[in-house]
């Protein structure tokens, strides 16, 4: 069975491809960044990745930083400690067509 193809409209939009980690993932290391792909790239001048443990504390990360080419994911290095616990990523952007678009990653990094 084909999947539907979502209207137009909406498809234009920036949307997240996939990301690392992934959403719900349980980890065995603690990840050293997160990596977001999205339909095309984003205002990188606006363009905010946070991460959060479950207790509420941010982890420490560098700036966001992406590659030249098209298909280059957004870079957000940790430079903070990530203790095994549950995290959320969260995201926000925009698209050069000045439309928003955020959104959190939940996952967990295993003892
Ligand atoms: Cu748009």
């Amino acid at each position: 069975m084909r999947p539907t193809a979502p209207p137009p409209s909406k498809a234009r939009h920036l949307a997240l491809v996939k990301s690392d980690p992934k959403a719900n993932d349980t980890l065995h290391t603690a990840p050293t960044a997160v990596r977001l792909w999205f339909t095309e790239p984003p205002e990188m001048a606006v363009t905010r990745v946070k991460l959060v443990s479950a207790a509420g504390t941010a982890v420490a990360m560098k700036p966001v930083t992406r590659d030249t080419s098209a298909t280059a994911p957004v870079v957000a290095a940790i430079s903070g400690p990530v203790p095994p616990g549950s995290y959320v990523v969260s995201w926000k952007t925009t698209a050069d067509d000045g439309h928003p678009a955020a959104g959190r990653i939940p996952f967990v990094v295993a003892r």
